[in-house]
């Protein structure tokens, strides 16, 4: 099958708001077959890719096989936005010895993992052969296992979030809503940000403005999301999950050398 060149442009986020601002808004996510990818598939909206390669043993074969490599763990309260925004306390253990917390209903957090490219191949985790990898970033390893949470945050690049193992839920909140959530920017060179709304509480949740309209989503093993620059994100793992996403640089990415790391910022 011929390689699609994506031409995804990732305009800063006030750029692509104002053009965002011409467009319709989507109630849900559809799902497309990774056959039936186009050229124009990745655009403006969020889409979920089916039929991807998954591994039922991937977990064990991790903690397993590579148990003894060091994974940088998300602990205490990580998914308090405010903790998220400013004092993330983290923790280097081995990944078999965090893998078994996980699977006893730990909900510390091996999110953002740098994975060695010989060890992603180990592991079948590679970027599918469809897409030119040499147009990404390093990719970014989430191991967890039911009950982690990724607080209410957006990202400047588009993300292409293959799930290996398990499944997430992800709240996805359209460009056009992120003005009303309340977003600070940790970083001058990025359009990274983080809600101030705690969307664990209830009371705190956006859904009760009319004008904003989240989008719930469930992703499963074999899928992958697409999910546009700065469409805001909540996820919670439903089950030990195995995920790595895969980002495009932006504009700014391409001109650092070397290109950044997810995990330096993430
Ligand atoms: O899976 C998660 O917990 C968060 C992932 C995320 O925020 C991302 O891929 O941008």
């Amino acid at each position: 099958m011929e390689i699609p060149q994506f031409d995804i442009c990732t305009p800063d986020f006030t750029a692509a708001l104002k053009l965002a601002r011409k467009r319709e808004r989507i109630s849900e996510i559809i799902r497309i077959e990774s056959k039936d990818i186009l050229k124009d598939t990745f655009g403006a909206f969020p889409l979920i890719i089916s039929r991807f390669p998954k591994n039922r043993n991937l977990w064990s074969e991790l903690k397993n096989n590579f148990g003894d490599i060091v994974a940088n763990v998300r602990i205490g309260d990580y998914a308090s936005p405010e903790n998220y925004l400013a004092h993330r306390k983290f923790e280097k253990v081995p990944i078999n010895k965090f893998m078994n917390s996980a699977e006893c209903g730990a909900t510390n957090y091996a999110g953002n993992q740098a994975f060695s490219e010989t060890l992603l191949d180990k592991l079948n985790m590679g970027l599918p052969s469809i897409f030119n990898k040499d147009e990404f970033l390093a990719p970014a390893v989430w191991v967890g296992g039911r009950g982690c949470v990724t607080p209410l945050h957006k990202d400047g690049s588009p993300n292409f979030a293959m799930h290996f193992y398990g499944k997430k839920k992800w709240i996805l909140f359209d460009i056009l809503d992120v003005p009303e959530l309340r977003m600070s920017r940790p970083l001058e060179n990025s359009d990274f940000a983080v809600s101030k709304i705690d969307l664990r509480e209830c009371n705190q949740t956006p859904r009760n403005k009319t004008n904003i309209q989240p989008i719930e989503v469930i992703v499963n093993a074999g899928e992958m999301l697409y999910l546009p620059a700065n469409w805001g994100h909540f996820v919670t793992t439903l089950e030990n999950t195995i995920m790595a996403n895969y980002w495009r640089p932006t504009q700014k990415d391409k001109l650092q050398s070397p290109p950044p790391k997810p995990w330096d910022y993430l």
